[in-house]
């Protein structure tokens, strides 16, 4: 049985690779859209201080952020991550 299930993933694999690929990238973009916050910097699931002083350090230069870093700090999603970033996500916070 396990030389059968073997043998399947030979012949199986080649022709779905790609679409797998596919497949796993599109749901691990859907899943980084969906599941988190924009603005929730630090991906601790609230919008809070912490974050704000992530966005402040990352506009400082202080912080090297990664890639979803720059995705959830740039609050108003106008392609920069600047203090009117900081200004909307701390209206966020205060507005509940
Ligand atoms: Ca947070
Ligand atoms: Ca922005």
């Amino acid at each position: 049985m396990r030389f059968f299930c073997f043998l399947l993933t030979i012949l199986i694999l080649p022709s779905t690779d790609g679409e797998q690929d596919k497949t796993v990238k599109t749901a691990i973009q859907d899943n980084m859209e969906t599941r988190d916050e924009l603005g929730d910097v630090n991906q601790d699931g609230e919008r809070n201080i912490a974050d704000v002083y992530i966005i402040v350090g990352m506009i400082m230069g202080h912080i090297t952020p990664t890639d979803h870093m720059t995705w959830a700090a740039d609050v108003n999603q106008d392609g920069v991550v600047n203090i009117l970033d900081v200004v909307t996500l701390v209206n966020i916070i205060f507005e509940g």
